[in-house]
């Protein structure tokens, strides 16, 4: 089949009516109502409609119009015409059609039907359930989401890093690391590329981000948690304080809400979703203050407990009545926070924020401890071996400015931003206790 004029469902227009185009897809539906068949060929963008009446198609491709099982990839070669009654406003009458490759069936699942299909059914055949525009749209809101981050991380001078995956020891917690057999010894997925950035932080690249795999070894089974997920950092350094950081993120945030809402409705109308973008700057409260309305509602917090999923929701709907989406806690107790925050001297608090979006937390920093002495008594006062972190705290002891940055998790932010119930939708082939195929 000459491929001259492919066309797909976005780039068949006016100028193409009574002209011989190719189109190539997957066979979404076929209707033989005696004397005319319709097919409708699906692809990335859309669908488009091939007519075949009996009296204008030959009967040997007639039949192999009629006998083609559905979701068989094809190509049809045929003739645009005006059509009223299609959708797109053009329909193909075929004069050829070549079967790429033929689908099996039963299908393992539907791509058109109504009926629902179960979450695991669905991701045991992801390929299929990708078929459907509205899921794919999600990826194409995140890709999209992506390249808007790197557009603003590059306008502000940020250098982009790729720091190793495969490490010698976590920075998150030992609960949560994967560990690996690496030749004859042992190491773990990283959890985050928290040491490196911020060894970074000593090279003169003063503000670096990276976007990448972060693993995390996660016994809950929940909505909000994978074991694999791609993680937003950045690390900047001669902050004057954790307000430079929160600056960045503002920005960063704001810059992909816009875009996504200008440059991604075509994939917004598909979810039937619109994004929201919030006001700036993000309004700000501290820990105490979050804790003290979270216990209101007779949830039961000790200081220093995490606000976790109950206590983020109470304060998600507090401030969506004030009319905001997205709003920072600031100033968690020292003690609830990793070794590498910087204490507030003369408290028990910490130059630590999260961001939250509708209730849910997206992403955590603050300001690091830069002082060599006072990292390393924070790494002992948490029970960490110094002599683990050689590598990391080398970097402390040869002149290390003060720098703050951030860690945001990708798929909680594009689930959010298109109000959907599960992280796992915006993961390809998502991870998790349950999931290790496909
Ligand atoms: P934290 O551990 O809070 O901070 O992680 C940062 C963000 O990563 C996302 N996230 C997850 N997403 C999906 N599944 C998970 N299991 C998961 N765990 C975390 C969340 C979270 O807010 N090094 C610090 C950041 C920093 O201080 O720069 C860190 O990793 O959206």
């Amino acid at each position: 089949m000459q491929n001259d004029r492919v066309k797909s469902s976005r780039t068949i227009t006016a100028q193409d009516s009574d002209m011989e185009v190719t189109v190539k897809g997957w066979v979404q539906e076929v209707r033989n109502l005696g004397g005319i068949s319709f097919l409708i060929i699906r692809d990335r963008y859309g669908t488009v409609q091939v007519t075949a009446p009996k009296k204008k198609v030959p009967p040997e491709l007639m039949s192999a119009i009629s006998g083609i099982p559905r979701e068989s990839v094809v190509e049809v070669k045929g003739m645009v015409k005006a059509s009223s009654q299609v959708k797109s406003g053009y329909e193909i009458i075929p004069s050829e059609m070549n079967v790429l490759s033929m689908a099996q069936s039963p299908l393992p699942m539907g791509v058109v039907d109504k009926v629902s299909v179960e979450m695991d059914t669905r991701f045991n055949h992801r390929f299929m359930d990708l078929r459907k525009p509205e899921t794919r749209a999600v990826i194409e809101i995140k890709s999209l989401a992506l390249e808007l981050l790197g557009e603003y991380m590059r306008s502000q001078d940020f250098v982009e890093m790729f720091t190793p995956k495969i490490v010698a020891s976590g920075a998150e917690g030992g609960a949560s690391l994967f560990e690996i057999k690496y030749f004859d010894k042992k190491a773990y997925l990283a959890q985050s590329p928290q040491l490196y950035k911020q060894m970074m932080m000593a090279t003169g690249l003063d503000r670096v981000y990276e976007i990448g795999p972060a693993f995390r070894a996660e016994l809950s089974d929940t909505v909000r948690h994978v074991s694999e997920f791609i993680s937003f950092d950045a690390e900047i350094a001669f902050i004057e304080s954790q307000r430079d950081v929160m600056d960045v993120m503002e920005g960063v945030t704001h810059h992909i809400f816009k875009g996504v809402a200008e440059r991604g409705k075509e994939h917004l109308e598909k979810m039937g979703v619109e994004v929201k973008v919030p006001r700036l700057p993000y309004p700000i409260m501290t820990y105490s203050d979050a804790l003290e309305l979270v216990r209101e509602t007779g949830l039961t917090l000790k200081e220093g407990d995490d606000l976790g999923t109950e206590g983020e929701k109470v304060i998600g709907d507090i401030m969506k009545e004030k009319g905001f989406d997205m709003y920072w806690f600031v100033e968690y107790p020292e003690d609830a926070k990793p070794f590498y925050i910087m204490e507030k001297d003369g408290t028990p608090y910490s130059y630590s924020f999260d961001l939250d979006y509708k209730g849910q937390e997206m992403a955590s920093g603050g300001q690091r401890e830069h002082r060599y002495e006072r990292l390393v008594q924070r790494m002992v006062k948490k029970g960490l071996d110094p002599k683990d972190f050689e590598f990391y705290l080398n970097p402390f002891a040869y002149g290390m400015p003060p720098h703050g940055g951030f860690g945001l998790g990708i798929e909680r932010f594009v689930v959010k931003m298109l109000d959907l119930p599960n992280i796992r939708e915006a993961i390809l082939f998502p991870r998790d206790r349950n999931r290790l195929v496909p």
